[in-house]
């Protein structure tokens, strides 16, 4: 018999991984608190549509626990935002065996890090998704966007985990790399320029043809970082990939500002905020990103959301 997956964090893509896993595999969803357990109990399932388009849901039953619970967990995705990430793992970790093995979803670049810092024995599977999924409501999922998810060991490459089988199985779109850091270097790239222009100017991200200037600048200033910072690979191409995502994601609004229109803190310190820091710790002269991270700052204080 396979160990469950246990799923953590019950939101967008918390309830969407639930969802296709549960229909192959044992899994369990872990709520933050007792009233929201008390909430999912109420149907005690997922619903799914498959696209904004889907008049019908389809319905996954999910067992669902505490992180108090005792059984011991061996593998976890975790579904927190980046800076709920840390403190989502700690909440687990007397579950934990020599055998755990945590997927970050975690969109952007320090989460994973921390992590691994507080575990440095647990195998740690960093992702990068393009997968799309918002909630209607609570436990009510909408998949707006099928797309693929890149993962790989952060650290060390090792052998590709067996679950993959139970993944495909799944029908998960995954692609295994032994180079995560460079994916998570040039996604972080992208979220630089992309999220924070977008939230700035309040636009879709296919309208960051007007900031055009300020997108190169922006791309010449991450690969000077990315080098300094040992990320040659990440660095190649950066302005082409940009303009790439944002010809592909043009209908999009990113999900900074998406967050700040919904009055919700930003990942920004996982994004331009992570390259900000980094650039100041090796010593690399970035006045794009320095201006834009300092508007950006200002407008979401602004704004009465946290900065951090
Ligand atoms: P979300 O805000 O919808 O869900 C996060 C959930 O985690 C919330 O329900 C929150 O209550 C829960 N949580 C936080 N701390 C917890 C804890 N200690 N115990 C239990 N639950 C806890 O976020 P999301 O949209 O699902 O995004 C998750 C991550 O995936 C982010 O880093 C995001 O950038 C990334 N991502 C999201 C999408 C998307 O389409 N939604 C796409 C790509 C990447
Ligand atoms: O990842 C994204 C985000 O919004 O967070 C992009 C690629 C910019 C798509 O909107």
């Amino acid at each position: 018999m396979n160990a469950p997956w246990h799923i953590l964090g019950a939101g967008s893509l918390g309830c969407l991984w639930a969802a296709r896993l549960q229909q192959h595999l044992d899994t369990r969803l872990i709520l933050r608190n007792k009233a929201q357990l008390k909430a999912f109990q109420k149907h005690a399932s997922i619903q799914l549509f498959d696209s904004p388009l889907a008049v019908e849901p389809s319905v996954h039953q999910v067992k669902a626990e505490l992180a108090s619970a005792k059984d011991t967990i061996t593998k976890l995705v975790l579904c927190t935002k980046a800076y709920d990430a840390l403190d989502a793992v700690k909440s687990v970790a007397h579950r934990f065996t020599d055998k755990t093995q945590i997927v970050l979803l975690q969109n952007g670049v320090g989460s994973q890090q921390a992590i691994q810092q507080a575990f440095p024995h647990i195998r740690l599977i960093a992702c990068a998704t393009t997968e799309g999924a918002y909630l209607k409501e609570p436990f009510c999922v909408i998949w707006a966007g099928h797309g693929v998810t890149r993962l790989g060991d952060f650290g060390e490459p090792k052998a590709q985990p067996q679950w993959l089988d139970e993944w495909k199985s799944a029908g998960f779109n995954y692609d295994w790399t032994d180079d995560i850091e460079t994916t998570l270097w040039r996604k972080l790239g992208v979220n630089c320029i992309i999220n924070s222009l977008t939230a700035l100017h309040e636009c879709s991200n296919g309208e960051l043809t007007r900031p055009q200037n300020m997108v190169n600048l922006l791309a010449y200033d991450l690969q000077d970082l990315m080098i300094a910072a040992k990320q040659p690979k990440a660095a190649a191409d950066l302005h082409a990939l940009v303009w790439q995502v944002i010809e592909d994601t043009s209908r999009n609004q990113s999900s900074m500002l998406q967050d700040i229109k919904r009055g919700r803190r930003t990942e920004m310190q996982y994004m331009i905020g992570y390259a900000y820091e980094k650039a100041k710790q090796l010593d690399v002269e970035m006045p794009a990103v320095r201006k834009i991270y300092q508007q950006l700052c200002e407008k979401i204080d602004s704004l009465g959301l946290p900065v951090n």
